[in-house]
């Protein structure tokens, strides 16, 4: 009885490996009611689009009620939403919904930082020997600790005369993990929403956890500080690993960790099935400009050294657009890129409105940025003496609302997008590239993912196989991959043209022989 009980815990659950998720911005997704902000019941709405797309997995950036300094990011109650994206029974319905339609769900779990409007930093801030005081970190002089956003780390609170620890914003206080009640309290968090029945979870900078107790400064190393005691302490894997007992504590439930690493040795330290199932690396996936031999040497260096599954991705909330940072607006290269993401071995992850081509926002004046990280870079440009226009093209250079616009629906006013004001600008080609208008072309972009998506949905070797050889030549990416004694060759072109020799019995799936350049072929061979 023992035996087979555990028997069935254990038993491998490998939905993910078969998923393509689609990353939904909350805010900017679909606004029901008006207000200018997306929420749940638009998100609702919007289902049968993305079940028709092919979308099999939902991430939802952080929709709990929050002051949104940082969109979401910085929690003010993890048990409730943020009034802006609706109700807990909006989310319950369209968890409900989604679920009807074989999608999973799975949510943005912040857990490095709270707001300092969270009833547990307010309870702290009271008094040194309040018993939520030890859930922060609290020293008397400051070290030298930056911001991730720019500048010192450390906040003087008055009222106790100490400072508290920010990795991030100064309303963001980082949680202590080195206090076993806040690993309690966090657990806590998770089984409310897993009981609620979210498929997981995607955690947020999750080696920046406080694990360690000693403050001391970091070494600094041509000018710059090395992050020695700040990030990836001792105890952050052991943190990670009571997190996913939790989580693996309910059937078919998943985890992704961002990591805040660009060595895919760090990185690959965190996954596991018992800490992070797959973690981002941003070195393929925010690689900032086009290079086919920087992306084919990241996916090759991922499969060299991940035990398991790498994620594959060009966009997110946090990087300019893949049709301009990666495709330079060309269409095809985009689709080239998305035929990589979707055929290549890994989870991949498209960011809402990559089907469609959208493009970056970008801010003419200081009072049309919206990141807390675009405005601080702003104001330390300012403080430094430079002229408004230079601290613009440094703020811009970080402000993340270049790939926060919303969605582009249809031609009408805001793309359709809300009735209202929507609370960031909408791209101003809306009107000639939007979904309703890509519905009624056959070869638009949209056609283009449902067909690449469906192809991966409908074929296990996409979603398992291993690699037989995966090669770089002439500007084209070649692989095979193989499952079950069938195999499929991809090879995509960022080269000249090239004319495919096809081996005897083989079917192409997708694309021609005659490769243009920003082409794909995809054939198989085997039964
Ligand atoms: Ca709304
Ligand atoms: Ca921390």
């Amino acid at each position: 009885m023992i035996f087979s009980a555990l028997h069935t815990v254990a038993q491998e659950n490998t939905w993910w490996k078969e998923t393509v998720f689609y990353q939904i911005y909350m805010p900017s997704y679909a606004d029901s009611q008006g207000d200018g902000y997306g929420d749940f019941n638009g998100i609702t709405g919007k289902l049968d689009y993305l079940k028709e797309l092919g979308i099999t997995g939902i991430w939802l950036t952080p929709f709990l009620r929050s002051p949104k300094v940082d969109n979401g990011y910085d929690v003010a109650d993890y048990y409730a939403v943020d009034p802006t994206y609706g109700t807990l029974d909006d989310f319950k319905n369209f968890l409900h919904e989604a679920h009807k339609r074989d999608i999973k769900v799975i949510m943005d779990m912040v857990v490095n930082h709270t707001s300092t409007e969270c009833e547990w930093f307010k309870e702290a801030q009271k008094s040194k020997d309040n018993p939520y005081r030890d859930y922060y970190i609290w020293q008397d002089k400051p070290n030298n600790w930056e911001s991730f956003f720019g500048g010192t780390a450390w906040q003087l609170d008055e009222t106790t005369n100490q400072y508290y620890y920010h990795k991030f914003d100064v309303t963001m206080a980082d949680l202590n993990w080195s206090n076993p009640k806040v690993v309690a309290e966090v657990e806590k968090v998770l089984r409310f929403w897993l009981s609620l029945g979210v498929d997981g979870f995607r955690f947020d900078v999750i080696n920046f956890l406080t694990t360690n107790g000693i403050l001391q400064d970091n070494p600094i190393k041509n000018g710059s500080q090395e992050h020695l005691y700040d990030i990836n302490q001792p105890g952050v894997k052991a943190a990670l690993k009571q997190l996913k007992a939790v989580v693996n504590s309910y059937p078919n439930r998943f985890t992704v960790g961002e990591i805040g690493s660009d060595k895919v040795e760090v990185l690959k330290q965190y996954q596991s099935p018992e800490m992070m199932d797959v973690v981002f690396n941003f070195n393929f996936g925010s690689i900032a400009e086009f290079s086919a031999q920087k992306i084919f040497s990241e996916l090759h260096s991922m499969e060299q050294q991940m035990e398991s599954y790498p994620t594959l991705f060009f966009g997110s909330h946090d990087m300019p657009r893949m049709m301009n940072r990666l495709a330079n607006g060309n269409p095809d290269k985009a689709m080239a890129l998305a035929a990589l993401m979707l055929t290549a071995r890994g989870v991949p992850f498209v960011y809402y409105g990559e089907e469609i081509g959208m493009h970056n926002i970008l801010a003419n004046s200081y009072d049309e940025i919206v990141d807390i990280q675009g405005k601080t870079h702003y104001k330390l440009a300012i403080a430094e003496e430079k002229t408004e226009n230079e601290a613009l093209t440094i703020a811009n250079s970080h402000n993340r609302d270049k790939s926060r616009s919303p969605m582009q629906w249809n031609g009408s006013a805001s793309a359709g997008f809300t009735t209202g004001r929507p609370w960031i600008s909408v791209n101003k080609g809306y009107s000639s590239n939007n979904v309703a208008l890509q519905e009624q072309d056959k070869n638009s972009m949209l056609a283009r993912y449902k067909a690449l998506i469906a192809l991966r949905n409908s074929q296990p070797v996409l979603q398992y196989g291993s690699y037989k050889n995966l090669d770089f030549k002439d500007d084209r990416i070649t692989f095979t991959r193989s499952y079950n004694g069938r195999d499929i060759t991809v090879i995509i072109n960022f080269g000249n043209d090239y004319k495919v020799t096809l081996p005897a019995k083989s079917k192409i799936l997708s694309g021609s022989i005659n490769l243009k350049p920003n082409s794909f072929i995809l054939y198989t061979t085997g039964e």
